[in-house]
């Protein structure tokens, strides 16, 4: 407890620094406050899993799992929340930072909570047929549970077909998962907390090391890199290597430095498409603290020799690795950025957005209309408000080339949708980012909108 008493007056003292110049595309999720962040690659598509800080939180006021996924890079798609604590009979609350590891065709999400058994941390596994659950838990227990420190798990599924799991705060631990991927075998081994494989903490006795939690085991051309988040508080991300997933590990220097309102980091490491992706979090949204973070990334790159220069948090990956295609059917929840706008999601349609003020907006990147190019639009959206509430589409920027304004039919609560459609006075040729601008009086929660799509 000590600690996280200490994390707050940590996190109120660099409250007031920010983090100048970080727009773009980072933080990656606009529409919540998301954290600890760890990607998957499934099917070439680009998946990252996070924890969810609620709004307006003075805690980790956490109580469920959310899951993202990208094709480019610069478009997210918001596929809800896919768990929560209170999915485990023993789960008491906390859900805190979780990892997915895909093995034939089965998804196995490792997630720590606190367990009724115990009132202590524990790390449970759940399991599902598609990288968006639904997720149960086989067991009925935790997976692992000791006296004290049994958060962050990651795991790793080596080219042999083992699996490796560390975990802890502040002791590392590690045990290999069995087969099944639902249990382990041998006993959990305590990592030795040697400066050698940590580096040095200097000013605490409890922490020799700057190992603090939140280890993410990753593998390149046949080293081992575990990242994890070191102290003392603020966070930055270190990392040591290894010739073997189980160690022993060489201190290897700073990846991240500590920066902005987030007094803690989580690190989540993955190769898509050729190149290396760091994922991370701070607390760059308006709003943002310690405990109402967002998750980012940047690109990694490695030195030749295979260590890592440190580099500083960045406004994001700008480009676009692959185009959108309007003329399909695109989850309004599919964000480049957007400002205003809250995501939510019920029975009716699963996740949407609603834009919560007047000129809110949400965009996308890189879509190709080609050379035939849109003639009319549509969309399923809705209101609670009796006129006036218009959605503008936008080309390139916000105040762009208006290409068509969608007046939204009052349809009477998120419960309700109407689909909409809008001819367009001007074709829609080429490659563009679109700009939603959601217009209407009402103070509060003008419109909410569920997919969109153009027609040719
Ligand atoms: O998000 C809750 C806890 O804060 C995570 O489990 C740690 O890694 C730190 O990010």
């Amino acid at each position: 407890m000590m600690r996280f008493w200490s994390k707050i007056v940590i996190a109120a003292t660099i409250m007031c620094c920010g983090l100048p110049g970080l727009r773009a595309q980072n933080p990656i999720i606009q529409t919540m406050y998301t954290a600890d962040p760890a990607p998957m690659v499934y099917n070439n598509r680009l998946y990252v899993y996070t924890t969810h800080d609620e709004d307006a939180s003075t805690w980790f006021t956490m109580n469920d799992w959310k899951v993202y996924s990208t094709n480019d890079m610069v478009n997210w798609t918001d596929h809800g929340v896919i768990l929560s604590y209170s999915d485990f009979e023993w789960g008491k609350g906390d859900a805190w930072a979780a990892q997915c590891v895909e093995k034939n065709g089965k998804f196995y999400l490792y997630v720590p909570m606190i367990s009724k058994i115990n009132n202590r941390g524990a790390i449970g596994v759940a399991v599902g047929d598609s990288p968006m659950g639904p997720f149960h838990d086989p067991l009925g227990k935790p997976l692992v549970q000791s006296e004290w420190g049994d958060i962050d798990p990651t795991v790793f599924i080596d080219d042999d077909g083992q699996a490796h799991m560390y975990w802890g705060n502040p002791q590392l631990k590690y045990v290999k998962l069995n087969e099944d991927m639902i249990s382990y075998s041998g006993e959990i081994v305590e990592v030795p907390m040697t400066e050698a494989s940590f580096g040095k903490r200097d000013g605490d006795p409890k922490r020799p090391t700057k190992y603090e939690e939140g280890p993410w085991l990753y593998k390149r051309n046949s080293l081992y890199y575990l990242f994890w988040p070191g102290g003392p508080l603020p966070e930055f991300i270190g990392y040591s290597t290894s010739k073997s997933p189980q160690g022993p590990w060489k201190y290897g220097g700073t990846v991240m430095p500590a920066e902005g309102k987030s007094f803690t980091n989580h690190p989540g490491v993955i190769d898509f498409r050729g190149k290396t992706y760091f994922f991370y979090h701070n607390g760059a949204l308006p709003g943002g603290s310690g405990f109402t973070r967002s998750v980012c990334v940047d690109e990694l790159k490695f030195n030749k020799d295979g260590s890592i220069t440190p580099f500083k948090m960045t406004e994001g990956i700008t480009k676009s690795i692959a185009p959108l295609s309007p003329y399909q059917m695109v989850q309004a929840e599919t964000i480049s950025w957007s400002e205003g706008v809250k995501a939510a999601q019920n029975q009716k349609v699963g996740v949407f957005i609603t834009a919560t003020k007047n000129g809110a907006h949400s965009s996308v990147k890189n879509v190709d209309f080609g050379t035939t190019g849109a003639s009319s639009f549509s969309a399923r959206v809705g209101t609670t408000h009796n006129g006036g509430v218009t959605m503008e589409i936008r080309l390139d920027k916000p105040d762009g080339p208006l290409a068509g304004t969608l007046k939204i039919p009052m349809t009477g609560g998120s419960d309700r949708w109407a689909i909409t459609d809008l001819k367009l006075e001007n074709k829609i040729n080429g490659v563009h980012d679109l700009f939603f601008i959601f217009k209407g009086k009402a103070p509060v929660n003008i419109m909410y909108i569920d997919y969109w799509r153009f027609i040719q």
